[in-house]
């Protein structure tokens, strides 16, 4: 009884085990350096959220989300991070940065009708 318990227990062990080893690091990625923290932004009118937090050298990766066809935002732009990425419709498109000032970087769309901010703290 007690080994059919312990059987049990190794098996859910493993199982766990290899769950989470999937789970640990995005394929094709190298096995060095931070991962980049993800964060969803909904594109719809607005970004949502419109405020996001960072962290100073710590690389980010938002995956916008463009729930909408409306050509006004067909892009996004980051101004002072000279970063301009076309969103593809209800697809997420990642857009990668590692903040190296602290501060706020205003994000828009590609007539700069609506805005987003990233906030990078020290
Ligand atoms: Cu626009």
């Amino acid at each position: 009884m007690t080994h059919t318990i312990r059987a049990k227990a190794v098996l859910v062990g493993l199982i766990m085990a290899l769950l989470f080893s999937g789970c640990a690091r995005q394929p094709g990625q190298k096995g060095t350096g931070p991962l980049p923290r993800e964060i969803k932004v909904k594109v719809n009118g607005e970004y949502s959220p419109g405020r996001i937090k960072a962290k100073l050298g710590q690389p980010l990766r938002l995956l916008f989300y463009r729930e909408e066809d409306s050509d006004c935002t067909a892009q996004v732009v980051f101004p002072e991070l000279k970063i301009t990425t076309k969103l593809a419709v209800k697809q997420e498109t990642p857009v990668e940065l590692v903040p190296e000032k602290g501060g706020e970087f205003t994000f828009v769309c590609g007539m700069d009708m609506i805005q987003g901010k990233l906030v990078v703290e020290r």
